[in-house]
């Protein structure tokens, strides 16, 4: 079977060269052109063709046979060759690489390679426009909806060849955090709501869970926090509650507070006429202050230098802490986000505790918000086309990506038949899909998400998120206005892949790191004094890599130019 789509390979390389140039020989282009009249239209699949196939959720487990891959077959007229490696192990995707044998299309979750270089060694080819254009329109169009997806992954120097295609990433749409207080606890203190607020859902834990789009002040949270260390609010005759506890292991738990300061983690702004990251900033050093003083207030909980997130969780279903910070699914109660703070303390039934979710406090400037999940646009991810992959060949693999990928119509290559292979798990239509349990959920004898790309639009979305995340994320966290006021951006993004920051930030990124994550906890237990210390960490900063990584930085485009595009 190999040996024959070698050879065939073989046979079709001189034809696939005159047709699209030696499309790996040197950088500078070409003008190359598929001939388009030479292949057939779309629909027309009346070449049988064998293509080995994976995707993202590829883990070597696809059973030949199965319903989807039959199904596959008989709609575009190819035989499909599983891919029986595990594109999720780091190890079988690098021998995978190293040896060059590579399935037609993939995907992998786990690859030390990116566009260029998969490219550059010669195990990808390029994918025309003009071919995507024809034969992939409905991805075309998401990418023309999402600027600058048009312009995104062109090979260097040509504005008509893909390196990869890319994933529509609806799921991160919006805020990803918001925080929320302890309710039963401000009732307790006979402190107000900030606004107007309705529970989650009817049951299951969701009708203790509220949500509120008030917000409170930074200043008012202060008192809150500082109420609810000092003054009982578990009215239990014990001190024995904290206001906030942070996580030693990532910077999720200060995502709106440093909203209130109008930055976020890893990106960049103007402060000053100058470009400065979010670390070496002056807005940076006074959310570093406000969360030292809290410190030395007491109402941060001290223990939380020896906590992960995970352990951080744990300290919260005992009723420890009054604020947290959560992501739509968790106060929707959704199957995965079981265990995690909030909605761990609601969980069991017999729990007396309310929380109250609220839009992101605002700070002293009337700042409000979050960093967006993705720093420019909702498009990630890769999808490549091997390099022994013909014209031919790549026309049936696009129209095949563009079906299951983007009509609607192909859910069945996810679920199935709704009723046969898998149920709504509430309302129908509204609610998220659930595979019965006789069928694979991935792979297996379904064949479901076998040669599908991580990829999802916003009706997508909707099949495997619960109706009570999808509530909230329309209400409020992904509405359009809630949107264009509280998402932070960075001003500068490298998302065209035209500066050497890949390189800079490989080289740096470790002992940078080290000196800002240092920095930030010795600053906030008081060890160091913020005004004092502060000129010579940016110092150390520059010294170690941040100035080359300003540098290249400047190259970068503006975001807002790209948003634009
Ligand atoms: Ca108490």
């Amino acid at each position: 079977m190999k040996k024959r789509m070698r050879y065939a390979a073989v046979v079709m390389l001189s034809a696939a060269i005159a047709i699209t140039g030696c499309s790996n020989e040197g950088g500078q282009n070409t003008e190359v052109k598929a001939d388009l009249t030479k292949l057939p239209e779309p629909g027309d699949f009346s070449e049988k063709l064998t293509l080995q196939l994976s995707g993202s959720i590829t883990k070597g487990k696809a059973e030949d046979g199965s319903y989807v891959q039959k199904r596959l077959e008989e709609q575009f007229n190819i035989q499909i060759v599983n891919t029986k490696v595990d594109t999720w192990n780091a190890d079988q995707v690098n021998l995978m690489v190293a040896s060059g044998d590579l399935p037609d299309t993939f995907a992998f979750t786990t690859s030390g390679k990116n566009a260029q270089q998969l490219y550059d060694s010669g195990l990808t080819r390029t994918i025309p426009k003009e071919m995507l254009e024809k034969y992939a329109p409905r991805y075309m169009k998401m990418l023309s909806e999402n600027p600058p997806g048009p312009i995104m992954n062109l090979k260097k120097g040509t504005d008509n060849e893909y390196l990869q295609l890319i994933g529509q990433y609806s799921h991160v749409d919006g805020l990803a955090w918001g925080p929320t207080l302890r309710l039963d606890w401000l009732e307790n203190l006979g402190i107000e709501p900030p606004g107007e607020m309705k529970p989650v859902g009817p049951s299951g834990g969701r009708e203790k869970i509220l949500f509120t789009e008030g917000a409170y002040t930074i200043e008012e949270l202060e008192e809150i926090l500082k109420a609810f260390t000092f003054n009982d609010p578990d009215q239990n005759g014990k001190d024995d509650t904290y206001g906030l506890l942070p996580a030693n292991n990532n910077l999720n738990w200060a995502g709106t507070l440093m909203g209130s300061f109008g930055i976020y983690r890893g990106y960049n702004f103007v402060e000053n006429d100058k470009l400065v990251v979010t670390e070496i900033s002056q807005k940076y050093k006074e959310f570093l202050k406000l969360m030292a003083k809290w410190y030395d207030m007491g109402i941060i909980d001290p223990e939380f230098t020896t906590l992960d997130e995970k352990l951080g969780w744990e300290k919260y279903k005992q009723g420890k802490v009054g604020y947290y910070i959560t992501q739509p699914a968790y106060i929707a109660m959704d199957d995965w986000a079981k265990g995690r703070a909030p909605q761990n303390i609601v969980e069991n039934p017999d729990s007396t505790a309310k929380v109250l979710a609220m839009a992101p406090e605002i700070g002293k400037d009337g700042q409000q918000g979050l960093g967006a999940y993705l720093p420019v646009t909702n498009l990630a991810d890769a999808f490549y086309v091997s390099k022994d992959v013909t014209d031919e060949e790549l026309a049936r693999i696009l129209q095949i990506f563009d079906y299951i990928n983007h009509d609607d119509e192909a859910r069945w290559t996810l679920y199935g038949e709704v009723g046969v292979h898998s149920k709504w798990e509430g309302e129908p239509e509204k609610s998220a899909l659930k595979v019965l349990p006789e069928y694979a959920q991935e792979e297996g004898n379904s064949g479901f998400w076998a040669y599908n790309f991580r990829t999802y639009s916003k009706e997508r979305v909707k099949w495997f998120t619960s109706e009570y995340t999808l509530k909230l994320k329309d209400e409020f966290y992904a509405r359009e206005d809630i949107k264009e006021k509280m998402l932070i951006r960075p001003y500068k993004w490298d998302i065209l892949n035209e500066t050497n920051l890949p390189e800079i930030s490989k080289r740096y990124s470790g002992q940078l790191n080290t000196i800002v994550d240092e920095f930030r906890m010795k600053a906030i237990v008081g060890e160091i004094d913020i005004d004092k210390e502060w000129d010579k960490y940016v110092e150390s900063w520059m010294n170690n890599g941040g100035k080359e990584t300003l540098a290249e930085l400047e190259k970068a485009p503006k975001v807002s130019d790209l948003l634009a595009e």
